[in-house]
């Protein structure tokens, strides 16, 4: 798609990477006045790659040629999400939420020896990877941004670029949900993961029973919704079943994590911040930031005033509320050990006490976290390509980033 603009109303210009890395300038293009507004010109794919001077941003040029729709991979092997190919990530994943995380975690690794920069590569769906070594061991660093779909993709493309068993730590950022858990603490999932998912039935079911209410009492749809609300509705009732036998959030059966790394996670957390500042428990990913997280708010019928209160009762041992954790062990689980996987989170919130950390004590969190995390990752043993593996692996002479 091009954007493009008169030279007239074109605003200052910003250098802007593509995905192959290399500089292309956007401009800015100032919302023209009335009066000044023109027709704009459409713009041809020729004349686009001739100007260097025009305001055009160009989204999606350089797209690869994908001819697998069942795993899509581009000419060169690289994944269609994070643009990554074989040689490129280590067996030896951080997955961190940000951007900013990944860089300036990537400062706790070794320096170059070859004297090139670190191997960085985002793609253009932002993800970026970052891959070098830690204490002389091969490690990747990627941006998972957020949910589980995206820890999906995170997972999936690395498991099918990388050959022989893979360590994945998660380092996030979450909400404590009781005592001892508190602000600043490291909480890992040593209990595994639960799945928090509304549940959009549990609106639909209600309303076509509040049709069929006002079809027999010819009630007004306020008196029979305040009707139902005040037995049913928005309190632990609804988070209960409610009437419709259904409860608006479900929640999974915990899946385990590695108990190795997370041993290992959990010494090496409790030697950088010290033990009374590292809790160990279960940890739940929810599908959203807001009503699955038990946020409340008038705007939108969530019916989750109880949720964080039923999900304590349920599982004493419940520490930290994130959104990714449970995607990571959950398909860990399903390669049948062939990825080791652990989730560690800073607490930014007491979802308890209402507070949130101070945001500038974040980066030293993140970075005592990526500590712990990155030595948890060289420590853990894995198992190495197979002899069938790397044989294919010598005939296609793979290209490692960090040699
Ligand atoms: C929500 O603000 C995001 O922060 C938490 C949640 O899991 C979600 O991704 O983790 P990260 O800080 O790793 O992104």
């Amino acid at each position: 798609m091009y954007l493009s603009g008169r030279r007239r109303a074109m605003g200052p210009k910003s250098p802007c990477s593509d995905m192959l890395g290399r500089q292309i300038r956007v401009n800015v293009v100032a919302p023209p006045s009335l009066s000044a507004y023109r027709r704009p010109r459409l713009v041809t794919r020729a004349q686009v790659d001739k100007a260097d001077d025009h305001a055009v941003a160009v989204i999606g040029r350089h797209k690869p040629t994908y001819k697998n729709a069942n795993f899509p991979t581009d000419g060169e092997g690289r994944t269609y999400h994070l643009g990554t190919k074989e040689g490129e990530v280590a067996p030896r994943i951080l997955s961190v939420g940000s951007v900013s995380r990944a860089l300036l975690l990537s400062k706790l690794l070794d320096p170059p020896t070859s004297g090139r920069p670190l191997f960085q590569r985002t793609s253009s769906r932002g993800f970026l990877t970052i891959t070098g070594r830690y204490e002389g061991e091969p490690v990747s660093i990627v941006s998972t941004h957020m949910g589980q779909p995206n820890m999906d993709f995170v997972v999936r493309e690395n498991r099918a670029i990388v050959r022989g068993q893979m360590a994945i730590v998660r380092l996030g950022t979450c909400g404590a949900v009781q005592r001892p858990a508190k602000l600043g603490d490291l909480l890992i999932a040593a209990h595994g993961s639960i799945a928090i998912r509304r549940d959009p039935d549990y609106w639909t079911l209600m309303d076509g029973r509040e049709s069929l209410f006002r079809a027999s009492n010819g009630a007004s749809r306020n008196g029979t919704a305040n009707g139902t609300a005040s037995t049913n509705g928005s309190g632990g009732a609804a988070t209960s079943g409610g009437f419709t036998g259904r409860k608006p959030y479900m929640t999974s059966l915990p899946v385990p994590a590695n108990s190795q790394l997370a041993a290992l996670l959990a010494a090496e957390a409790a030697q950088v911040v010290g033990p009374d500042r590292v809790v160990e428990g279960l940890n739940a990913s929810a599908d959203s930031f807001y009503s699955s997280q038990g946020r409340t708010g008038s705007d939108f019928d969530d019916r989750n005033e109880c949720l964080l209160a039923d999900l304590v009762a349920a599982h004493p041992d419940l520490v930290s509320l994130e959104m990714e954790t449970f995607q990571l062990l959950d398909l860990a689980r399903c390669t049948k050990g062939s990825i080791k996987a652990i989730g560690m989170c800073v607490a930014l919130a007491e979802r308890y006490s209402n507070a949130f950390l101070e945001y500038h004590k974040l980066e030293e969190l993140e970075i005592s976290g990526g500590t712990a995390a990155l030595r948890a990752l060289v420590h853990v043993s894995l198992d190495g390509p197979s002899e069938a593996e790397a044989e294919t692996l010598k005939e296609r002479e793979v290209q490692y980033v960090w040699n």
